[in-house]
């Protein structure tokens, strides 16, 4: 199937004026990966750092999309535009994905000033935690402020994800494993803020409680994350929640961690593309007549397997 090649400074120019359509076609650049992402990232990069991104991250089912919905709701009452970034390490399908979401979502389909996107892994390892903060930069450089990221699930790529947000929430449930599972699931470290959602059901102020017993045991940057108590599905508890990332904002800002933060993510982010080319070297190192005359030598005992790296990086 042929793609007509998509102009991106054009798309660029034309996403950094507002317009939805080049900025969706964008993010399927990015979703993609390869030498036109990395164009694109080019481009971007100078006109970064003015967006602010909440990560919103729990168990399936916790009740994630349904916040992420009340949350834009919130933003739009207060006359702010919203941007929801759907990340699913397991699913497939792009640029639309997970039924469920779009279904809740779509009381702010029609609204211009939102704008919701659907990530999906393209397969290839590390795709998504390089793809996921390309796609958040290029959502800021567009002049996207408030940025919230959805990761679904809770394995280590969203892990991962999640800690690419300047401010974690953490949506857990009454019973949930009475936090101990969240804690397990790594979770703990990258909370900034907790929502105990489903706060209708039994046996919330436990899992408050136990919350609170596990954060008085340590605190990262100097900040104790609040709990906030939530009823996704009825609006209640969502103030309090904006109040929590709005106070760890300010918090960030005024100590200069938002900074340090973002350095830090950088070398991570670094780290990863470095990762990910050297994987792509060995790959072609491997597929190369070198590499099989070398094995043979090393079958015959004639070359020993260091001396044989050695020669395939020479
Ligand atoms: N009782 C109750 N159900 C909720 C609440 N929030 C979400 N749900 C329900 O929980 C289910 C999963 O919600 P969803 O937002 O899709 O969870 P996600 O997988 O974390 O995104 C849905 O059926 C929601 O209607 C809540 O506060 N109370
Ligand atoms: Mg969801």
């Amino acid at each position: 199937m042929a793609r007509r090649p998509l102009d991106l400074d054009q798309a660029f120019a034309a996403a950094r004026q507002g317009e939805r359509g080049p900025l969706a076609k964008l993010l399927s650049v990015v979703e993609r990966g390869g030498p036109q992402a990395r164009r694109l990232g080019q481009l971007v990069h100078p006109h970064t750092g003015s967006g602010y991104t909440v990560g919103i991250t729990g168990a399936p089912g916790a009740g994630k999309s349904t916040l992420t919905s009340a949350m834009v709701a919130d933003l739009r009452r207060r006359e702010l535009p919203a941007t929801v970034l759907a990340i699913d390490p397991s699913s497939p399908f792009s640029g639309g994905a997970i039924l469920g979401d779009r279904v809740r979502m779509v009381d702010h389909s029609l609204d211009p000033e939102v704008f919701i996107r659907s990530m999906a892994t393209r397969g290839h390892l590390g795709g998504l935690s390089l793809a996921a903060p390309a796609a958040i930069r290029l959502l800021e450089s567009v002049g996207r402020e408030w940025i919230l990221v959805e990761t679904v699930g809770v394995g280590q790529i969203e892990v991962d994800i999640a800690g690419d947000a300047d401010t974690t929430v953490v949506v857990v449930n009454p019973g949930w494993g009475d936090a101990i599972q969240a804690n397990k699931a790594g979770l703990m470290e990258i909370a900034d803020v907790f929502v105990v959602n489903k706060a209708d059901r039994d046996g919330a102020d436990g899992t408050r409680r136990d919350l609170e017993y596990m954060l008085d045991l340590g605190s990262r940057d100097g900040w104790r994350p609040p709990v906030v108590m939530a009823v996704a599905t009825d609006a209640t508890g969502i103030g309090e929640s904006w109040e929590a990332i709005a106070a760890h904002r300010e918090h960030l800002s005024s100590t200069g961690a938002l900074e340090t933060r973002r350095d830090e993510r950088a070398g991570v982010e670094l780290e990863r593309i470095l990762t990910e080319q050297i994987r792509a070297r060995v790959d072609e190192l491997r597929a190369g007549d070198a590499h099989a005359d070398l094995l043979d030598r090393i079958r015959a005992r004639e070359l020993d397997p260091w001396t044989a790296a050695d020669q395939l990086l020479s």
